[in-house]
């Protein structure tokens, strides 16, 4: 397949007309499109009360492929009742996860006893009466309650709360396995673990950081704001293994220019060793601090632990940077004397920084750098995680962690006259240990596809298996509804966002509240996330000082979080006043931090050994351009120029030292599993010494190994070797 040379552009526009002959003519796709309702993809901030398409700063028209993808799948036709005889488990399981999402909505509530080795349909009644029936006869710590980041924050709420009267902590996101190092890292860095920042800032920078992201691919809309900063005179430097075309190059569709001639997006492009990030920001800090270009006063004035981390930087030596980041002191001195240079600076950054054993170390050290230059607590510069899902934050703000914050916990307490639990609670993937072991009778999903994003296929499958009973809230077939099933599964279908029949909120990655207005449902079957947690909940806890009926009310369920989450006072009237709001405390714009000295704190790390050798790889375990998360929209990766996913991309000069050739099959093998029959090809975009292949086929190879203080597994950072099949 013959690769593109800037991202965007008219595939993009034509994608747009292709899927909009789908669902029936752009008329159609063009409404749906326009409903005010948050954007369903990442976390942007597109739609809500603006509009669709409309980006949190009012430009309009932003549109990406993965919205457009994700419309069309809601819009798709239901599954008919035949289509469970005709697909047992077996057949559902030779599915690739394409066609499962392509077998279209579903519509009826499902139970698939192990022993049957089929899902058959049944009633809500009976669905939501046996759900009950489990969770009275079980001990709470028995269970987990796993949420994907698609939820409203109404859903996400109702459910935490819920979890919790009934007894137990082992509530948990998939920010486990996505942004936790972010958030850890931000909080112990300045206090609060969020953007710090909001769009405009960005869009006034003069300098932005791109580290371990493609957003040309996951965040296209960001690519407007990039576009504008270069056509502004700003910079842009990218830190990435792999040279991702969309970065050096883009063409934004709504603007006529960049779309006929493209917009180069890079203004440097440095290419470190997967895993070499920590090495790399020491080394640019370190070469601040030589060319004097730190703002000293900022430092005693703002900062603790300054004298500590800059007598650090001091002792690192050239030599232990330059190996252990892959990257040559020229090329760090340059992106230094950038960085010296600039006025405004953003720092961004996905999971190149946080899928890593030191996740949350990486994050620091960005807050590090950042910091270094006085470039947090102001206006047009900070730090920006380029947050996931579209809901993750919100889902996380309204307390779906394991241990809720302390004024969260106190606020419901006080307001509700209820009391909740103290154990500590279980993050993800100790929920997923614990399965394997035995020791849980029942998992429960809202939404997501807990067994395909997690590491290691096979444990993940096995774990999930030993459980009694997997409930999965769900819009459409994933992997999970084959490989992830429990003794009993029940899967509930759920209406998407823009079929509530009540409004929701989500909230963006600039911590910007967002309404969406519900709409006319698509399908007579499923049901709204909060009428079946209320429903659930009325049944197994028709006792608690919490009216379950009166939360079918999403405006009910604001008030509830108005009056437990702080910063969240405007939710309560937001349905009428129609007003979105900035959560109050987490936009710094003055250099006043909420830790317990009101200032930030800089962190002091050894940089860790570079992993592989000449015979073992580091791989990247990466999304394609046509997949969102475990849902693979499209077998070929447009922007890469590949055309099949079970492929493993090597540097050319590896793949000849290895005595490979190109398309050749091989085995890849890593401490926790192996893959046959994939083929080794040629991409000379990736760093010499690194791999790549995609999440989540890849998945089989990934270990368990985890950030101890996030939490969150190694995507990126596996180690394999390769030989020929
Ligand atoms: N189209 C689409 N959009 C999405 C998603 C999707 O699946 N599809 N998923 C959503 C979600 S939940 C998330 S979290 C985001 C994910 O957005 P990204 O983080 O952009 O997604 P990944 O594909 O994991 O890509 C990581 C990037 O990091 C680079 N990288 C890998 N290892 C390293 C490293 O060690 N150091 C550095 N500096 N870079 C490294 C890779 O080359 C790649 O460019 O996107 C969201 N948006
Ligand atoms: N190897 C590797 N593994 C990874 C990653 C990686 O980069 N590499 N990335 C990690 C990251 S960043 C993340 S966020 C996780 C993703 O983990 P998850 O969030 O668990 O997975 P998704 O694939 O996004 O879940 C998709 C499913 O959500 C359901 N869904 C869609 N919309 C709705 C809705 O409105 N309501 C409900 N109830 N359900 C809905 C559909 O059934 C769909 O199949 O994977 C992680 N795993
Ligand atoms: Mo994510």
């Amino acid at each position: 397949m013959k690769k593109v040379t800037s991202g965007g552009g008219w595939p993009a526009i034509q994608y747009t007309l292709q899927k909009a002959k789908e669902v029936g003519g752009i008329r159609n796709l063009w409404k749906a499109m326009r409903s005010k309702n948050a954007c369903k993809t990442c976390a942007l901030g597109m739609g809500g009360q603006r509009g669709g398409m409309v980006n949190e700063s009012g430009s309009f028209p932003e549109v990406c492929k993965k919205s457009l993808q994700a419309m069309v799948a809601d819009m798709q036709d239901a599954i008919p009742p035949e289509f469970w005889d005709s697909h047992p488990l077996q057949k559902l399981r030779e599915m690739t996860p394409r066609e499962l999402e392509n077998c279209g909505r579903l519509v009826q509530p499902l139970i698939c006893n192990r022993d049957e080795g089929r899902y058959r349909t049944t009633t809500w009644d009976d669905a939501i009466e046996r759900i009950a029936s489990r969770l009275k006869e079980t001990a709470a710590d028995e269970t987990f309650w796993y949420f994907s980041g698609r939820s409203s924050n109404e859903a996400g709420f109702l459910l935490q709360l819920f979890a919790r009267l009934y007894g137990t902590n082992n509530v948990n996101n998939c920010s486990y396995y996505c942004h936790q190092a972010s958030g850890v890292g931000l909080t112990s860095s300045v206090g609060s673990g969020t953007a710090t920042i909001v769009l405009e800032d960005v869009e006034r920078a003069d300098l932005v950081f791109l580290i371990g992201g493609n957003p040309a691919s996951n965040h296209p809309r960001l690519m407007t704001t990039l576009k504008n900063i270069r056509n502004d005179g700003g910079e842009v430097i990218v830190i990435n293994p792999v040279i991702e075309t969309g970065l050096v190059s883009f063409r934004v569709p709504s603007d006529p220019v960049s779309l006929l001639m493209g917009t180069k997006i890079a203004t440097q492009y440095v290419q470190p060793h997967i895993g070499g990030d920590l090495a790399l920001l020491a080394g640019i800090a370190k070469r601040i601090v030589e060319i004097r270009a730190h703002d000293e006063s900022f430092l005693a004035n703002h900062c603790d632990g300054h004298e500590a981390w800059l007598e650090h930087l001091d002792s690192l030596s050239w030599a232990e940077i330059t190996a252990k980041s892959g990257v040559t002191k020229q090329d760090i001195d340059r992106m230094a004397d950038t960085y010296a240079k600039a006025r405004n600076v953003v720092f961004s950054w996905t999971m190149g920084i946080t899928h890593h054993a030191n996740g949350v170390s990486n994050v620091q050290a960005i807050a590090n750098l950042a910091l270094l230059r006085g470039m947090v607590g102001r206006r047009n510069a900070g730090l920006m995680p380029i947050r996931g899902h579209s809901n993750v934050q919100g889902i996380g703000s309204v307390g779906v962690t394991p241990k809720l914050k302390d004024a969260i916990f106190e606020n419901l307490q006080r307001e509700f006259d209820v009391e909740l639990p103290t154990g500590p609670g279980m993050d993800t993937l100790a929920c997923m240990e614990a399965a394997a072991e035995g020791r849980m009778k029942i998992g429960f999903c809202l939404g997501g596809n807990l067994y395909g994003s997690n590491p290691d296929s096979e444990f993940a499958e096995r774990s999930l298996n030993a459980v009694d009973t997997v409930v999965y809230l769900s819009t459409t077939l994933n992997t999970g509804h084959a490989f992830g099933t429990g003794k009993e599964t029940i899967v509930l279908p759920v209406l998407a966002r823009d079929e509530e029949p009540q409004p929701t909120t989500q909230e963006s990655m600039f911590n910007l509240v967002r309404l969406s207005d519900g709409g006319p449902r698509r399908h007579s079957g499923p049901l709204s996330e909060v009428e079946v947690v209320a429903r659930l909940a009325q049944q197994v806890l028709p006792n608690s000082p919490i009216d379950w009926q009166s939360m079918h009310d999403t405006g009910e369920i604001r008030t509830a979080i108005g009056k437990a989450v702080p910063g969240w006072e405007k939710i309560k009237e937001i349905d009428k006043t129609k007003n979105e709001f900035q959560i109050s405390g987490r936009t710094f714009h003055k250099p006043q931090f909420p830790t317990p000295s009101g200032k930030a704190q800089l962190h002091v790390h050894s940089l860790p050994e570079l992993q592989g050798d000449e015979n073992r790889f580091r791989l990247m375990t990466v999304r394609s351009e046509g997949q969102f998360n475990t849902v693979v929209y499209e077998e070929h990766d447009l922007y890469r120029g590949q055309d099949r996913r079970d492929i493993v991309l090597l540097n050319p000069s590896d793949v000849q030292r290895l005595g490979l050739t190109h398309d050749q099959l091989v085995t890849v093998r890593s401490e926790t599993g192996s893959l046959s029959n994939i083929l080794v090809r040629e991409f000379a975009e990736i760093k010499s010494g690194n791999a790549l292949m995609y999440f989540p086929e890849a998945n089989r190879l990934v270990p368990r190994t985890s950030d101890p203080q996030s939490k969150t597994p190694a995507f990126k950072g596996v180690v394999i070797s390769i030989e020929p099949s």
